[in-house]
């Protein structure tokens, strides 16, 4: 496993840092940004132009998988990979924070998380050893512990009892993917530390995972509401206590002011379905800004939504094209717009890399915030 699966840091700057991830199905440039994938597609995108916005790894959805078309349909068909035809790392949440936002009628006990399907209404239970046999029936390159994202806002004693379940759930989570699989050797399994915005608490939790042998940790159950300045007084105070060998994954975040932040605070990999649900909602990511293409003031303008940006969307069309494409209704604008916010995140992403690399972090922090001040024009 040791071989298949390794953090090579190249540079740091500050509390940053950037390198590869080794994986046995390609590597992961690091900081890395994970498109969300969550029903076996990157919506409106095929995976080749997801790969072509600059891509290393996507994620996927245990809950939604597990419901339809089924885990087992998907290994049965040679596993997620094959199925959604992207072979390169695939990362997949545990079912844990879905479950909860989606599913109805949901009983939470020790054994785990027993609900109906948001689809049809059926039964299902998710624990830690089932979300783990899903996790490895899809062929996941890395798999996220099952945990519960305690709720925000929450109080102490609600957030200790959330954040100590999900600490016995990680553990039965680590027994049940080492169960001496032949996907257990190959692939990598990651802890998730909760405990709300309370120090103590979020340190207890370090200390429940650090030792247990997971190969990267992340930090759950923040950008729930919480706000910007809250999650990096969090992260201030957690990330020095994360192990530093080990990848270090911010789940379901986010905005780019939220990435640059949390880059700077020590972070390695994210997720988040704001450019993807962004492009099919007429959000624009710019260096100036997001863009609202139903604005009536695109309607004539010529130019490309980011004249910077080297996307099919900026180099072949107009924001008066993209915008008559949304104002239509036409599948076109969700699929170029989608494509667009994606390379932009990528290249926010490259941007993050070079400059630390570099060891100039914080001139790339203060010309990203100066662009985006100046606003669109
Ligand atoms: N746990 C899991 N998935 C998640 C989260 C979490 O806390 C979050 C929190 N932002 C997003 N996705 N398993
Ligand atoms: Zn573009």
């Amino acid at each position: 496993m040791k071989d298949n699966f390794k953090l090579k840091i190249e540079a740091t700057d500050g509390n940053a840092r950037t390198g590869v991830l080794k994986t046995w199905r390609g590597d992961i440039r690091t900081p890395a940004f994970m498109p969300v994938g969550t029903a076996a597609t990157v919506k409106a995108m095929k995976p080749e132009t997801v790969r072509e916005t600059g891509a290393d790894i996507l994620l996927g959805n245990t809950y939604h998988l597990m419901l339809r078309p089924t885990a087992e349909r998907i290994h049965n068909l040679g596993g997620l990979h094959k199925f959604m035809n992207w072979e390169r790392p695939i990362l997949t949440d545990s079912g844990g924070f879905q479950v909860m936002s989606l599913a109805q009628l949901r009983k939470i006990t020790e054994e785990g998380v027993a609900f109906q399907s948001h689809i049809d209404g059926s039964k299902h239970m998710l624990s830690p050893e089932r979300s783990m046999e899903i996790q490895r029936l899809l062929g996941s390159n890395i798999v996220m512990a099952f945990d519960e994202c305690t709720p925000y806002p929450a109080t102490k004693q609600e957030t200790a009892d959330s954040m100590r379940l999900s600490m016995r759930w990680a553990r039965r989570s680590f027994d049940a993917f080492h169960n001496g699989s032949v996907h257990a050797a190959k692939n990598a399994l990651f802890g998730i530390v909760q405990g709300g915005v309370f120090e103590d608490l979020r340190l207890e939790s370090i200390d429940a995972l650090r030792d247990m042998g997971f190969h990267g940790l992340a930090v759950g159950g923040l950008a729930v509401g919480e706000g910007q300045e809250v999650m990096f007084e969090v992260l201030d105070y957690t990330m020095p206590k994360m192990p530093t060998d080990v990848p270090r994954y911010l789940m379901g975040v986010g905005k780019p002011d939220d990435i640059v932040g949390a880059v700077e605070r020590g972070i390695d990999m994210f997720d988040c379905v704001l450019p993807t649900r962004s492009g099919r909602t007429a959000q624009g990511f710019t260096r100036r800004g997001t863009v609202n293409l139903k604005n009536a003031r695109h309607t004539d303008d010529p130019r490309p939504l980011d004249e910077e940006c080297g996307c099919d969307a900026c180099s072949k069309y107009s924001r008066a094209y993209l915008s008559h494409l949304i104002r239509s209704g036409e599948i076109l604008g969700a699929m170029l717009l989608t494509e667009h916010n994606l390379t932009y995140f990528q290249d926010l992403m490259q941007g993050l890399r070079d400059a630390i690399a570099a060891g100039k972090l914080s001139d790339f922090v203060a010309d990203f915030h100066a662009r985006r001040a100046l606003g669109d024009i």
